[in-house]
């Protein structure tokens, strides 16, 4: 059996009950096995891919916390430190109530090479809770992350691991959670990122993920002889990500039509109104049957159903396996141009395979996302020398990372024989400067 084979067999074997990090192993290993095939002796000689996809630490502790009635709850939390090869740990904290260690796991994998390929010195590493703050008080929030900081703190700091935001995590939480590390520690470093401009936050920060997709999106496109302006977006999830690539898209002359959150969906065939989505999502926190207040014109739907929307481009922006092959089959139905990734991994294989098999320009996750991870890592430079840039500097530079990102996967798969396999690109991009840092690093 070939090495990239037993180790593919072993992983799973090892981790059962992870089908999403089995996944995402699936994929990158076999879009690695051209890199591996070439001298598969020696990587299996020095357990390459063993010592790769076994996290370097995995933390989990009790956090309890007390609601606004007294009632003691309790939750799980987590952090994975998968791999330092090129810099310290860096990645978000999620809290779901979905989150347990296999998608920590899945997250913390993709993260490794989403990482690397942005071209900054920073490691992978993902944590989170099963925590689930909607629906929750300020007050309770605030006592739940004083909590899972009073355990997180001692494994994390400015150059050992730096979380930041994920699904559920957004400013409130990183503030809440800075203060109490700062406490503890009576340190104020750059622990966190995607902090508050008032306590040493990155201008653009906040709008990154999902601006990074869009000059992401603009630049596959344009290498595939596209022009953006014009076209119509369908776009899923409707917090961090997909609010600002709607707005970056509508920068861009393109029109976004839908969005969604977990109970239902939005279409609005004059374009979503970028305003009514932030009051709705950004200050009240509400849900998006809310929308119709604002749009009585639009259509809210229960469930599930944004990739069966007509477009040319869609950018699913909520969460992991939200794209199956049957919306794979409709979005190629309807003439779908391109999809591009804001969310983590959220078309599954068989939806990938499907896409990039019908002429689909097909941007994945860890490339198209990593806006949001990258202009972290320019907060942390900004954290370093004690200066801020201003918002010009931060998104320009963002913008020049995605186009870089952009030449670099297309140029992995071209020299593997791959073109327009953006896919393998990404992974191979990716992996090559962590496998040059841990040859150079020895057994470790
Ligand atoms: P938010 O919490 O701000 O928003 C998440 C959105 O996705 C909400 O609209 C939410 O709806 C929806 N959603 C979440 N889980 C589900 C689910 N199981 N089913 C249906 N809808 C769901 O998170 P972000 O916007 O920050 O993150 C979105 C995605 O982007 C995630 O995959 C994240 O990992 C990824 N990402 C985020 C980055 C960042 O900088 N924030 C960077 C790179 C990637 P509801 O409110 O109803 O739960
Ligand atoms: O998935 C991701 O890249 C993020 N949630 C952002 C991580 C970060 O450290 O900014």
């Amino acid at each position: 059996m070939s090495y990239v084979d037993e180790v593919i067999a072993r992983v799973k074997e090892k981790n059962p009950g992870q089908p999403e990090f089995h996944q995402t192993i699936d994929e990158v290993l076999e879009s690695l096995r051209p890199v591996i095939e070439r001298d598969e002796e020696k990587y299996r000689k020095m357990a390459l891919l063993e010592r790769l996809t076994e996290p370097e630490r995995q933390i989990k502790f009790r956090v309890p916390w007390i609601d606004d009635n007294g009632q003691v709850q309790v939750n799980c939390g987590y952090r994975v430190q998968f791999n330092s090869a090129i810099g310290p740990y860096k990645g978000g904290l999620r809290f779901h109530p979905s989150v347990n260690i296999g998608i920590l796991k899945f997250l913390g994998f993709e993260q490794i090479f989403k990482n690397s390929l942005t071209g900054l010195p920073i490691g992978g590493g993902k944590g989170g809770s099963d925590f689930d703050p909607k629906g929750k008080s300020d007050m309770e929030v605030m006592r739940f992350c004083q909590s899972f900081m009073t355990e997180l703190f001692r494994h994390v700091g400015a150059d050992t691991d730096v979380p930041a935001g994920d699904i559920g995590v957004g400013g409130r939480e990183i503030g809440y959670m800075y203060g109490q590390y700062k406490r503890l520690t009576n340190k104020y470093e750059s622990v966190l990122t995607g902090k508050g401009l008032s306590y040493g936050g990155s201008l653009a920060r906040t709008q990154a993920t999902g601006y990074g997709l869009l000059y992401f999106t603009r630049a596959l496109l344009k290498l595939n002889g596209i022009d953006i302006a014009g076209k119509t977006c369908i776009v899923s999830g409707s917090g961090n990500v997909a609010i600002y690539a709607i707005e970056k898209a509508y920068q861009m002359g393109a029109k976004p039509v839908t969005c969604s959150d977990s109970n239902g969906w939005v279409y609005d065939p004059e374009g979503i109104d970028l305003e009514a989505l932030k009051e709705i999502k950004e200050v009240n926190r509400a849900r998006l049957t809310e929308y119709k207040n604002y749009r009585p014109n639009a259509e809210y739907h229960e469930g599930r159903g944004v990739w069966t929307v007509k477009a040319d481009i869609a950018l699913p922006c909520a969460t992991q396996n939200e794209l199956d092959l049957d919306d794979a089959k409709a979005l190629v139905a309807n003439g779908v141009i391109a999809v591009c990734e804001g969310a983590n991994m959220p078309s599954t294989l068989e939806a990938t395979k499907y896409l990039q098999g019908n002429k689909v320009v097909f941007g994945p996750a860890k490339a198209a996302n990593a806006g949001g991870v990258a202009t972290s890592a320019l907060e942390m430079s900004q954290n370093a020398e004690r200066l801020s840039w201003t918002f010009e500097e931060v998104d320009e530079k963002l913008c020049g990372i995605m186009e870089n990102i952009v030449a670099n996967i297309d140029a992995a798969a071209k020299e593997y024989g791959m073109d327009g396999d953006y896919v393998a690109g990404a992974n191979i991009a990716g992996f090559k400067k962590v496998l040059d840092a841990m040859e150079a690093q020895g057994i470790v």
